[in-house]
């Protein structure tokens, strides 16, 4: 087990700041706990620089306390605004550059499972609208055409956020932007069914405003990967900077999306991963 990592050196339990401390005490590793726990256990991102009332920095929360085990789990990310949450996060994690993190991740959960045959490592890819559906696409899509035991999750806030807001792919027809004055032109890319196609063995589209919800789809998708094949998890994570609401207003604006049907939860999975998760749930994971 790989707790060993977190532990402090003899000699060092006084020196250490009491918030690794806590985290090695009190943290999730090791223990089963998931979002209806949030508040019983140290948080692995408690502090961050994201923006008051970003949605994305609720779902960072939901999703590290949804992780079936976190002490086994590398997270690669890309440049964006989650990236600026990570270096506070207490789980490993690897910066890819903007685009490349599907293939960072195909490479690292090969090695992996090479160095540590015996042990699940579940790896997960943690990445903005605008690097999976835009600049890194062509490699998002070939680590799912090769059935990488990857999941990906993609916290689509619907802009390129981070760098002051332009339109990306994932943007709705007509969004207005700091730096997209004139209205985007087209529908928003249909990754969901892209996945599909390209064969992940599970999909879904969720947001932060069902804690047990999303925890559902996130740790599906990092369980099937372990497994049985590529997963994709879209979440749907308004930015109150860049669309211009007030930052208590993140949650009805999903709320509001919701109920326009614009916005659906939905999950799609195969027989085969159907049949895997049948088996496994329930199971102490
Ligand atoms: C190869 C490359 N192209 C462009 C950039 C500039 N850049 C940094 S973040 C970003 C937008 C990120 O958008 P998204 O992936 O949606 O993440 P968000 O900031 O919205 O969370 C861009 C274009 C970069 N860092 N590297
Ligand atoms: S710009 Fe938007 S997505 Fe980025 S931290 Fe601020 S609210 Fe969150
Ligand atoms: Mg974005």
């Amino acid at each position: 087990m790989t707790k060993q990592m977190f532990r402090i050196a003899p000699g060092f339990e006084e020196i250490m700041p009491q918030e690794y401390r806590d985290l090695v005490t009190h943290g999730p590793y090791d223990r089963n706990v998931g979002v209806a726990d949030l508040g019983t256990f140290k948080e692995l991102l408690e502090e961050h620089p994201l923006c008051a009332g970003c949605g994305l920095a609720l779902s960072l929360r939901l999703f590290l306390a949804s992780l079936p085990a976190p002490a086994d789990t590398v997270v690669v990310g890309s440049t964006g605004c989650s990236a600026i949450a990570f270096p506070q996060v207490g789980l490993h994690n690897i910066h890819g550059l903007f685009g490349n993190q599907n293939a960072i991740a195909s490479g690292l959960k090969r090695a992996l499972k090479l160095r540590f045959p015996d042990q699940p490592k579940d790896v997960v890819v943690v990445a903005g609208d605008g690097a999976t559906a835009d600049i890194g696409l062509e490699m998002v899509m070939h680590s799912w055409f090769r059935g990488e035991n990857i999941a990906t999750v993609m916290l689509d806030n619907e802009a390129y956020a981070n760098t002051g807001g332009q339109e990306s792919g994932m943007s709705p027809r007509g969004t207005v932007l700091n730096m997209a004055p004139t209205g985007k032109k087209f529908e928003k890319v249909a990754m969901p069914e892209i996945a599909r196609e390209a064969g992940c063995a599970y999909v879904a589209t969720t947001s932060p405003l069902h804690a047990r919800r999303f925890e559902k789809a996130i740790r599906r998708a990092i369980l099937v990967a372990r497994d049985v094949g590529s997963t994709y998890v879209q979440v749907f994570c308004p930015c109150p900077t860049n669309y211009k609401f007030r930052p208590d207003e993140t949650l009805s604006v999903i709320r509001k999306r919701e109920k326009e049907g614009v916005f659906q939860y939905r999950e799609y999975i195969t027989p085969q991963a159907q049949e895997y998760l049948a088996a496994v749930e329930g199971e102490k994971q």
